[in-house]
């Protein structure tokens, strides 16, 4: 297949193969009741945190925060959120998946593997690539994040990013970092990076520089392989790779405050490739994920979800679902 001129930012219009199984309505894999209310209530104690000794920005930290802290501080079971498919919509299963971000009315999505990596801008209801840019032979695409009116790529081994105008796709620069790029998110005052470690970086938005760093962790020790990410409310999520969990991150502490098992949302194994892709659509209030090569994009809600409360000083309070 021929493609287009990758000397220059292109971008073309192409109809993908309608792909089997279509649009599906409310199809429940999981009962259960929701409780936003648990996550609120977290979240205004939560956000109240922020003590130093906890991995604040600027304080890298190597080892789990809690083997420094007070004697008061305990390592709580990470509580596990179940899920409910709301609708499955199309995937191109050519798709092999390492960025996926919502922005306005827009979904975009990177794709790696050499000489095919790409930056797509996608429609949800049909699967369409509507405008798609080829990145060169050389790298493999990696995890993007929308900045401002800039889509922003890591590439896998090049130690190369590079920063698009989010319309036109036109390259309007590139920026390289020391380490494994993986995904990618902002905080709106701070890009959230991944490089396949237990480490989220964190880099200032304008010039890319580390501002900072943080060790993720469970009740288990290092949570290793982070992937694609994404942004929502005050928490960082995280692909785990070749897992079908999801990890719900508190930034200030690396604390997993929650695990998502998304276990069965594609089928029983095999599947084509990991789960890998985590959207959010903020004023819809839609969470997306889909997979490397995976057929379908699934908007799915929580169930049973509810975070550890984690007070200033590092005390774990455990699984709030007691309380309602
Ligand atoms: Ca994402």
């Amino acid at each position: 297949m021929t493609r287009p001129d990758r000397s220059s930012p292109a971008v073309t219009v192409h109809r993908l193969a309608p792909v089997a199984g279509g649009r599906l309505t409310r199809q429940p894999l999981w009962s259960g009741r929701l409780a936003p209310t648990v996550a609120a209530l977290a979240l205004a104690v939560v956000s109240t945190g922020g003590d130093a000794r906890h991995g604040t920005v600027g304080e890298p930290h190597a080892t789990p925060p809690q083997a420094a802290s007070s004697g008061r501080a305990r390592s709580s079971a990470t509580p596990v959120c179940g899920y409910q498919v709301l609708n499955v919509y199309p995937h191109d299963p050519a798709a092999f998946t390492q960025g996926l971000v919502w922005d306005d009315d827009d979904l975009f999505e990177g794709t790696g593997l050499w000489g095919e990596s790409t930056l797509r801008r996608v429609e949800l209801e049909t699967g369409l690539v509507l405008q798609v840019h080829h990145l060169d032979d050389s790298v493999f695409g990696e995890g993007i994040t929308v900045q401002g009116d800039r889509l922003i790529q890591l590439t896998y081994l090049s130690h190369l990013g590079y920063i698009y105008d989010r319309d036109s796709f036109a390259v309007v620069g590139t920026f390289d970092y020391p380490t494994q790029g993986w995904g990618i998110t902002t905080e709106g005052n701070r890009l959230v990076m991944t490089d396949g470690s237990s480490t989220l970086r964190f880099w200032h938005p304008d010039t890319f520089a580390e501002i900072g760093r943080v060790a993720v962790w469970d009740e288990h020790g290092p949570v290793d392989r982070l992937n694609e990410l994404e942004r929502i409310d005050r928490w960082i999520w995280a692909n785990v790779l070749s897992s079908e969990r999801v990890a719900r991150i508190d930034p200030l502490s690396g604390r997993v405050t929650s695990w998502i098992n998304l276990e069965g949302l594609l089928g029983p194994d095999p599947l084509p490739g990991p789960l890998n892709g985590i959207a959010y659509d903020t004023a819809g209030g839609r969470l997306f994920v889909t997979g490397k090569l995976w057929p379908s994009l699934f908007e799915v809600e929580l169930v049973d979800c509810h975070d550890l409360l984690i007070l200033s000083d590092g005390f774990e309070w455990g699984n709030l679902s007691g309380w309602w």
